[in-house]
């Protein structure tokens, strides 16, 4: 169902119109109000009232993540703190979080696109949406929430954590849409089956997911735990949180990105240069009507492509391809390039184990090693040694198969490895830092 039938369905040359407007009047805005910008305009010898196409935008310099720490906290702001109603910040692992700031307008702007998310998710005013994502400094929660409120439905603001009540609440409130992210669903899920529930008991139909990576596999294993229909979520706090792109439920593939509100590009991420649609690379966003922190070509580091063919759902936005891993989370072991997401879509399909798993890279006399840890589900926990040895090999095997290196494969008993109530900690790297 769409929310917003006149934005939705723009033809083309009017998305395009409008974005080169807006991008215009973004560019001018940073200039005048953000010396940082003001400053890497000038040193790129760029100027605002040169973008004459959407084409020129690619002469303009990206904005890194590095930069916003640099400027923490207020310095990329645009507006001046009185006009600021909330702020934000998204927790990085080391060192100070990034900063963002949102005008009333800026709210209000995200609470449509969220309504507009929900509703390609197939979300309705009837529905009880159980908000799981986490309320506070980090997007997840407020952000959904108020997307959930504007559509109408009825929201309960659950935050994560406290597994069992939010399945007291689940059942006993007639939750129909679950958000939180991929690994708390299955955590719920779980917890459900330990509580002798039976799912189909309760009246969920439709799970949204995002906030971290997850593959189609995982997809099937939700679908197929929680009785439902799994959507996936896209968004980062830095250009606005979750309701940045998402799958419409019609087609459901590759998520459409809200292109009168983002300018999309992908990027060799080398290079830097702009690729074709279709051509894999690093998203590069760069937000067309944000007031408190609009960010320029801002690299997300996240990995996808672009897909411009129409879609059978009648949504006129292009969509990004199901992300398949950040940048800066693939791994080099042995000079191999290994995504977390490809060892999950070996684990995923092996029936006598859970779909928890963490992966310990470190250095041995100069050398990477990785191990596997994997946890085995009760059934097969109780098997011979030498039944779990045969497992352990066949992992080592697949592994090796698709991505050409040896690792050790460390087989755990059920519920050892540390569940998330937000998003979940794949990866120890403990080799030395260059
Ligand atoms: O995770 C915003 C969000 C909240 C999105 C709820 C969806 C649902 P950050 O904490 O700033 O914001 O993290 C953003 O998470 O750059 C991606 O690397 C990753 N990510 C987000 N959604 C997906 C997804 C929120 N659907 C970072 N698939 C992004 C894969 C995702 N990765």
């Amino acid at each position: 169902m769409l929310w917003n039938d006149e934005f939705e369905t723009l033809p083309r040359e009017a998305i395009e119109s409008l974005q080169l407007k807006r991008l215009r009047q973004t560019l001018e805005r940073v200039n005048a109000t953000v010396p940082f910008y003001r400053e890497s305009f000038r040193k790129s010898g760029v100027a605002p009232d040169q973008l004459k196409s959407l084409k020129d935008l690619e002469r303009f310099p990206f904005t890194l993540k590095q930069d916003m720490r640099d400027n923490y906290p207020y310095g990329l702001f645009a507006a001046p703190l009185e006009q600021i109603v909330r702020i934000h910040a998204s927790s990085g692992t080391t060192g100070k979080p990034t900063v963002v700031g949102y005008t009333r307008r800026d709210i209000e702007i995200w609470a449509e696109v969220m309504a507009r998310s929900f509703a390609a998710a197939g979300a309705q005013k009837s529905d009880v949406i159980h908000n799981a994502y986490g309320y506070g400094l980090f997007t997840g929660g407020l952000g959904a929430h108020y997307g959930a409120e504007k559509l109408g439905a009825s929201v309960i603001p659950m935050s994560g954590g406290n597994t069992r009540k939010q399945i007291m609440i689940m059942e006993d409130f007639g939750s129909t849409v679950l958000t939180c992210t991929p690994s708390y669903s299955l955590f719920l899920a779980e917890t459900v089956r330990e509580l002798g529930k039976d799912i189909r008991n309760f009246k969920l139909k439709t799970g949204i997911f995002g906030a971290e990576p997850w593959s189609e596999q995982m997809r099937d294993q939700i679908e197929a735990a929680l009785n439902i229909k799994a959507i996936d979520i896209y968004g980062l706090s830095e250009i606005l949180g979750p309701g940045v792109a998402i799958e419409c439920v019609e087609a459901q593939n590759g998520l459409h990105i809200w292109e009168d509100h983002f300018y999309p590009e992908i990027i060799d991420p080398q290079t830097g240069d702009v690729l074709a649609d279709g051509e894999k690379g690093e998203l590069v966003i760069t937000t067309l009507t944000k007031e408190g922190i609009p960010l320029i070509r801002y690299r997300t580091r996240d990995i996808t492509r672009l897909i411009a063919e129409p879609c059978l759902c009648g949504r006129t936005h292009k969509r990004i391809e199901r992300l398949s891993g950040r940048s800066d989370d693939m791994l080099i072991i042995r000079g191999v390039n290994v995504f977390p997401s490809q060892i999950e879509s070996v684990l995923i399909n092996i029936e006598e184990i859970e779909p928890h798993y963490l992966l310990i890279v470190d250095r041995e006399e100069n050398l990477d090693t990785l191990e596997v840890q994997v946890e085995v589900n009760e059934r097969a926990f109780s098997d011979e040694i030498k039944v779990l040895q045969t497992l352990s090999n066949r992992i080592r095997g697949e592994i090796k198969d698709l991505l050409g290196i040896t690792c050790k494969v460390r087989l755990v008993e059920p519920k050892t490895i540390a569940r998330s109530e937000g998003k979940a900690k794949r990866v120890i790297d403990n080799r030395p830092k260059a």
